[in-house]
């Protein structure tokens, strides 16, 4: 998704919450708050628009289309700083509290004069909330829940800002005469589920012009500490970005060494040790003083470090990370492996996996239309799910007892015969119809086994009851996978990265129960889900579980998501074998056949 679509929408959203919570016309928010969405979730990018052509996207109404305008052209939104002026930051710090909210952030500043979330924790922690309307006893323990998610999260900047932003900038740095190489490394290029900063590598003869065009860049906010080997900027956003320049043979050596993990590096230092060798971020080095003729380019001299940082002697060159890990005794391993969990062990057997690629996806088992809160239509769903080359691709709208979606039987079933009408237009897309049903309280879903039996493919997702105890939970979750027309479970923790934690539920109980019944679980790329995370992910596959790897797509831009999918896959070790969605149409066609065929 373009970045600047999602700033747009993210302002247009607060102005929607500050109108409210400032007594403001209600419908009005309401259309500003439909309009994020719909800016949100426009295909194109926002940039080079004007207020007319803003007016062109579904949902932006003149009003909006002229903020919308103001900010692309001035950077900001005068009617929004004015509402935010009214306003104190700590209030509005407490307003992005998962359990608070805008409304309740007010009536806590307003009636008791917190303005603050250290004030908000206090107050709840001297039990000084109690006498309050509509804050109970439990709503106390749950707003400190939610104050540390927050905190947990703290600051870690979810996967598609960062990988935008990580690009925008190589893109930049690259394009800086002098420089040869370039590339983000750290958590990022693991592929981890969130990234505390972007760490980004280059290679020049000269460092000082690729650091001042990173420190020119326009969304560079501030300069946090500068040199000539690492220069450290906080973006607009608020994002770190660190970039280090080194000397071209140090690449390969400096790429790995700043991949990290800390962890991988700690683990590749021992067998560095073994070879005689020593790792470290000034590169690759022969162990003190012994030039046995390992040196590759009589560099020796320049290598010889004499500052004091090691005995190390001559520098090896390390052009590539495939050398240095050859230098090791181990074959290259990819960046998504590097946490220790056994994959240096794995490398030295010769058993890494062969992991998952995003080229490897077939299609997408779960995606929406504007059929209930999706903001395309069905044709530019399947148009630009062609347009990915898939084979297959199942449309998977919400069931009826996700009420405020007002799903009818009738409006399924039109969706139906207009999905078949399509399919007979689509050469090599193979259109499946489906829906998302919700898992209920005891584990039954929407509609009953003959209606059921009409889709070709249905996901199951918990919607409520997230305060379910652990066995009732559980029960729920095996049930499901136990209901032979349910082919996939859908965000199975329901955790909402930094907003909303996991459900608590046994899921070593559930994999055995998914593995049993051959249902699938799902790995939801969205940047906010990312749900199964990673451990979990490894931890099911020990139990034979398979995953399907989808979008939950509801705008034409989400179905680029599973690239973040695959990162979770790959983190957690999976192959082809393991992914039902990499599979060919045939063999698929068995797995969604639950019952009959095992
Ligand atoms: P993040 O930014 O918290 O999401 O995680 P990383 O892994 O990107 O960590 P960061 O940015 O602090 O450092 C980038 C890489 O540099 C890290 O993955 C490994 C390497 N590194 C940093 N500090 C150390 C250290 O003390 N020892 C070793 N061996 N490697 C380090
Ligand atoms: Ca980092
Ligand atoms: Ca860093
Ligand atoms: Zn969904």
């Amino acid at each position: 998704m373009p970045r600047l679509n999602d700033q747009v929408r993210e302002l247009l959203q607060e102005y929607a919450d500050l109108i409210n919570i400032t007594g403001g016309d209600a419908f009005r928010a309401r259309a500003y708050e439909k309009a994020a969405r719909a800016v949100g979730g426009h295909p194109e990018d926002l940039a080079g628009l004007d207020a007319k052509g803003l007016q062109q996207i579904p949902g932006v109404g003149k009003s909006t289309a002229e903020k919308v305008a103001e900010y692309l052209s001035t950077g900001r939104i005068g009617a929004l700083e004015k509402l935010r002026a009214e306003i104190p930051a700590g209030v509005r710090e407490m307003m992005a509290i998962p359990s608070v909210g805008p409304k309740r952030a007010l009536s806590l500043y307003r009636d008791l004069g917190i303005a603050s979330v250290d004030e908000l924790a206090e107050a709840i922690r001297g039990d000084k909330l109690g006498g309050v309307a509509g804050f109970g006893e439990r709503s106390g323990e749950k707003i400190l829940h939610g104050i540390e998610l927050m905190r947990q999260s703290g600051g870690r900047t979810l996967l598609d800002t960062a990988t935008e932003l990580a690009e925008q900038l190589v893109a930049a740095i690259s394009a800086v005469p002098g420089c040869t190489r370039c590339a983000y490394a750290g958590s990022l290029r693991r592929m981890r589920e969130t990234v505390g900063d972007i760490d980004v590598l280059a290679t020049a003869e000269e460092s000082a012009p690729l650091m001042a065009a990173l420190t020119e860049l326009p969304y560079v906010a501030e300069v946090i500490a500068r040199g000539p080997t690492k220069t450290s900027v906080l973006t607009t956003g608020g994002v770190q970005v660190d970039l280090r320049v080194v000397p071209e043979e140090d690449w390969g050596a400096a790429l790995v060494y700043f991949t990290g993990s800390k962890a991988h590096n700690i683990k590749l230092r021992t067998m560095a040790v073994r070879a005689g060798l020593k790792l470290s971020e000034y590169g690759l080095f022969e162990m003190g003083g012994d030039t046995d003729g390992k040196r590759t380019d009589g560099r020796g001299k320049d290598g010889k470090r004499t500052d004091g940082r090691g005995k190390e002697g001559a520098k090896v060159v390390s052009a590539t990370e495939d050398e240095v890990y050859a230098a090791l005794g181990l074959p290259w391993i990819a960046p998504p492996l590097r946490e220790d969990r056994g994959e240096v062990e794995a490398a030295l057997r010769g058993e890494l996996p062969q992991l998952v690629q995003e080229s490897d996806l077939r299609g997408d088992l779960h995606t929406h239309t504007d059929l209930t809160d999706g903001l395309a239509t069905l044709e530019e769903m399947i148009d630009t799910a062609a347009a990915r080359g898939y084979s297959y691709y199942a449309v998977t709208d919400h069931a009826p007892d996700l009420v405020m979606q007002r799903m009818t039987d009738e409006k399924m079933l039109a969706q139906r015969e207009r999905l078949r009408q399509l399919a007979d237009r689509q050469k090599k897309l193979r259109l499946l119809h489906g829906t998302e049903l919700n898992i209920g309280p005891d584990g039954g879903v929407d509609w009953p086994p003959e209606f059921l039996a009409g889709f070709d493919v249905c996901v199951a997702s918990v919607h409520s009851h997230f305060g379910l105890d652990r066995a009732a939970q559980t029960r729920r979750l095996i049930r499901a996978c136990e209901n032979p027309h349910v082919h996939v479970i859908g965000h199975l923790t329901t955790r909402r990265i930094g907003r909303r934690g996991p459900i608590d539920v046994d899921l070593d109980a559930v994999f055995a129960a998914a593995a049993r019944t051959g249902t699938a679980i799902e790995i939801n790329s969205s940047p906010q889900r990312l749900d199964l995370r990673d451990e979990d992910v490894l931890r099911a596959k020990k139990h034979g579980v398979r995953f399907s790897i989808d979008s939950d797509a509801h705008a034409t831009p989400h179905l680029a998501y599973p690239r973040f999918g695959i990162g979770t896959a790959q983190r957690a070790w999976l192959t082809t074998e393991d992914v039902v969605n990499t599979w060919t149409w045939q063999r698929l066609k068995r797995f969604l056949r639950k019952d009959a065929l095992r």
